[in-house]
């Protein structure tokens, strides 16, 4: 058995916001959640990763956060959280907080008094700057916003510095009370009995925006040896940092257990398969499965030893992972079943996102009034101004809105999908009669079915969990193909992620299913013909 419990686990995130609405004021919330446990128990997930419940006046969704210690009353009271965690915790399901210290809000206490009172001791904790030459500080810019990312402060004098939206000001990590503040915070929460961190843009902390260094700073992992040594260092606690800018060498540094740092880093380099690597966000290009998994790979290999993978398709911030690696056409649920399989065969920690276990897609919407993504209606201006005709800047925000993946959780084939008795903050897919949690598990071929058997096989199963992956090379581009071994004991795990059939030769052994995602599956392996987006686990004898 791996020795800590998360590497034994399956991370379910829930966007509160779209989950489960409890009081009909269409905004899904704690007690919302509570009321889905047993679900979330029937699906068998260890964890449950909730994105921010903190009080926020809302500028990015909760990822600005005014009191790291209240809950938003759209989400409920601080109780319902302490209902959430023990009812959690009496189904072995562990709670896991979403921890955002690159920034707070403009109306987080620390601001408004820094603001007010230049003298005051938490002026320091954010990032100030002198005008140069009667212009601010330098050229950095917010993507949220799309100008500067250092906004005046008149009184003073003095620029302030904000990545993300106006809303959404850096902190300086190089103050040291402010560090021990959060490790104060963070410790709150972890004596309330959360389980985990998830650790917003935490490759950002430690900036140095002077000179424009805004990932990896200089000081950035001894921070995160010190927070480590602060706050968890005698629990089995979860720890993933989102980490755009790590490689896999970098994703290693983060979780190699010698230095005490994190357990795992979200390591992106598997999503730009599908885009230009420095492009815009709608430069999407069609999937290269070769590099695809030539990066998942990478993460296996240089992890094999040290160090812990994370793995994952989608987020709240990403597009459905169905509709961006799969398809939504006739083969929707076969090529969701495929990507799980896929996914879930490699050794690392899975994360799934609310509403891939039905295979939910992508949203587009004909017009901007209908987003609410900060960032895409930022871009939506810039892209106007540009030239862009409403249609075509349209037909490139609905690419990468993050709306995408934060409608409403369809839950039924009723009204609102079952997620609100009112009105939802975000308009519910027209797809929800056909694609819903009630028709999924009523169905025993469906996507639900396989994500259960996964995250069960997860639980259980060695193999899974710590044998040692092993590339098979020799397949076809469009084809996943590897093994993972354990003591005596040999997985092959095999994914077609073409449309159409494909002929591999694959080690000629008997084999035994261990899951598929057709009703069946090559016994004697050899020259196999897989069907289009088939895909199995099977154990070799
Ligand atoms: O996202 C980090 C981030 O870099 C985003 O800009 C991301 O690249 C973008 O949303 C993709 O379109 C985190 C959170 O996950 C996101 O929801 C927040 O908006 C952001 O930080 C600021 O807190
Ligand atoms: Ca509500």
């Amino acid at each position: 058995m791996q020795a800590h419990w998360w590497q034994r686990a399956t991370v379910y995130q829930i966007y509160p916001r779209s989950f489960q609405d409890s009081n009909g004021d269409g905004i899904g919330d704690i007690p919302g959640i509570i009321s889905r446990l047993d679900y979330l128990t029937a699906l068998g997930v260890d964890a449950l990763w909730l994105s921010p419940v903190y009080k926020s006046p809302n500028a990015d969704n909760g990822y600005d956060i005014a009191d790291y210690q209240a809950i938003d009353p759209a989400y409920g009271t601080m109780a319902d959280m302490d209902q959430l965690i023990a009812q959690a915790a009496q189904r072995g399901i562990k709670i896991v907080m979403d921890l955002v210290v690159n920034h707070t809000s403009d109306e987080h206490p620390w601001f408004v008094d820094a603001r007010q009172n230049p003298d005051s001791p938490t002026r320091d904790y954010y990032v100030w700057a002198d005008a140069v030459d009667g212009h601010v500080p330098n050229d950095l810019t917010s993507g949220f916003i799309g100008g500067s990312a250092w906004e005046l402060d008149k009184p003073t004098g003095q620029y302030f510095l904000h990545l993300f939206s106006k809303k959404q000001i850096d902190l300086n990590w190089q103050n040291p009370d402010l560090r021990r503040a959060i490790y104060r915070m963070m410790n709150f929460w972890i004596d309330k009995g959360i389980e985990g961190f998830r650790m917003d843009v935490i490759d950002m902390i430690a900036k140095e925006p002077r000179t424009k260094v805004l990932v990896n700073g200089p000081h950035l992992h001894e921070y995160l040896h010190e927070m480590n040594r602060q706050t968890w260092r005698n629990r089995d606690f979860l720890t993933v940092g989102e980490a755009w800018s790590a490689s896999p060498e970098d994703a290693r540094q983060y979780s190699d257990e010698r230095r005490e740092e994190l357990s795992m880093v979200f390591q992106f380099g598997h999503l730009w398969a599908d885009r230009r690597v420095g492009g815009a966000k709608w430069e999407q290009r069609p999937l290269d499965v070769v590099q695809l998994k030539q990066a998942l790979y990478a993460c296996q290999t240089t992890m094999a030893t040290h160090g812990w993978n994370s793995l994952f398709w989608s987020n709240h911030d990403l597009p459905r992972a169905v509709s961006r690696f799969g398809t939504t056409n006739q083969y929707r649920e076969l090529s969701a079943k495929m990507l799980a399989i896929a996914l879930h065969g490699l050794k690392g920690t899975p994360f799934v996102y609310q509403g891939e276990e039905i295979g939910m897609t992508d949203c587009p919407v004909a017009t901007i009034d209908q987003v609410d993504d900060v960032e895409a209606r930022t871009i939506y201006r810039q892209l106007r101004a540009q030239g862009d005709d409403a249609s075509t800047a349209m037909r490139k925000v609905n690419i990468f809105n993050r709306d995408n993946a934060r409608t409403p959780m369809q839950w039924t084939a009723k009204q609102q999908a079952g997620f609100t008795t009112g009105k939802p903050w975000l308009a519910i897919n027209a797809n929800y009669p056909r694609i819903n949690v009630a028709a999924a598990q009523a169905d025993h071929q469906s996507v639900w079915w396989t994500y259960q058997r996964l995250i069960r096989l997860r639980k259980q199963s060695p193999v899974l969990q710590q044998g040692e992956f092993t590339e098979i090379s020799t397949v076809p581009a469009l084809v996943v193909a590897y093994t993972r071994t354990w003591q005596r004991n040999q997985w092959l795990i095999c994914a077609n992620f073409a449309d159409t059939f494909i002929t591999v030769d694959l080690p000629k052994r008997a084999s035994e299913l261990i899951i598929s995602n057709y009703q069946d599956y090559p016994e004697q392996l050899g020259q196999v013909v897989l069907r289009p987006y088939e895909a199995f686990i099977l154990a070799l004898s």
